[in-house]
């Protein structure tokens, strides 16, 4: 296998792909779950790989609504389990009455079961959805597939990479939805009651970090203004393309700019210099000669 050197200027991107590279080959996660993956990568460079305040917010607030839920579930497939099976332990250590249900796109009794396996390992000690007992109506998905104890009774349901229709079902049936979605306009974070613009690890630990600070029973849910937290994220992105647009423009692509420091402009950004020079003097001569 190919070492991977922690010096790689993306060593823990290129951990997390090899780790769910390892979990599509033992069946956990399905190769469309690489392809999901890859999507959620592109999205959280936009976003510049780290929670916004704005998604920061919408963590500190599903937290509220969890902690206030009589019965909160947290949904897990075969990419949460490959990615953040440690990260959903520490939170049912947090909020000791969340269930845990597997729930599968493309469910198998044998992923089911392996998914259930592996959080179990990573210390979560009931898992629900292994044999699925009840039914979301009008879903035709095997994601419709639930357990009786869990998002079948579930008021609030945190369903971290979704697709949309599960999302929808869910608030159909008046489900309290908090949806973790990298890229803001897809169906699941515009559907969800409450989106989590963010990465999946940092968006559990957000959650996590603020539940240790509040009070754990039922209660009443404050607003949460979803359409601000899509609009949020979609300004970032804008903001951050703009701006490395406007840096490209004066000094060409990132790669071919000289390390910071090295005092060495590229061949690029000394075109640059020399092309603007030409352009002034240019007009200073038009100008010499219109006089
Ligand atoms: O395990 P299964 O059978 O239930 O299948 C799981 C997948 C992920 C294949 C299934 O749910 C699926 O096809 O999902 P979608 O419709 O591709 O949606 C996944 C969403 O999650 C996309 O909008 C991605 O941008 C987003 N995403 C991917 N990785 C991350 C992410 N969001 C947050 N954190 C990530 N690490």
């Amino acid at each position: 296998m190919t070492e991977i050197s922690s010096s790689h200027p993306r060593y823990r991107s290129l951990l997390v792909r090899r780790a769910l590279a390892d979990a599509a080959r033992s069946g956990i996660v399905v190769p469309e779950g690489l392809i999901a993956h890859g999507r959620g990568e592109a999205f959280d460079y936009f976003l510049g790989e780290r929670s916004t305040p704005s998604a920061a917010r919408a963590e500190r607030a599903a937290a509220v609504w969890l902690a206030r839920a009589r019965h909160p579930v947290v949904s897990v497939n075969g990419n949460v389990a490959a990615l953040a099976a440690p990260a959903i332990a520490d939170l049912v250590r947090a909020l000791p009455k969340l269930r845990v249900e597997v729930n599968l796109f493309h469910r198998t009794p044998g992923r089911a079961a392996g998914i259930a396996r592996q959080l179990r390992a990573a210390g979560v000690p009931n898992v629900l959805g292994v044999r699925p007992n009840a039914r979301i109506a009008g879903l035709p998905s095997d994601r419709a597939s639930v357990d009786a104890r869990g998002i079948a009774i579930a008021d609030v349901c945190l369903i971290p990479l979704e697709d949309g229709d599960r999302a929808e079902a869910l608030r159909a049936r008046g489900t309290r939805v908090i949806a973790i979605d990298l890229n803001p306009l897809s169906r699941t974070a515009q559907v969800a009651d409450l989106p989590i613009i963010d990465e999946l690890g940092r968006a559990l630990a957000g959650i996590t970090r603020a539940l240790r600070d509040l009070p754990i029973s039922p209660g009443t849910f404050p607003p949460f203004d979803r359409e601000a937290a899509i609009s949020d994220a979609l300004r970032t992105m804008e903001g951050r393309l703009g701006r490395a647009a406007t840096r490209t423009r004066a000094w060409g692509p990132a790669s071919r700019r000289p390390a910071r420091g090295s005092g060495r402009p590229t061949r690029r950004a000394e075109r640059t210099k020399s092309s603007r020079r030409r352009s002034l003097r240019r007009r200073r001569d038009r100008r010499g000669s219109a006089r």
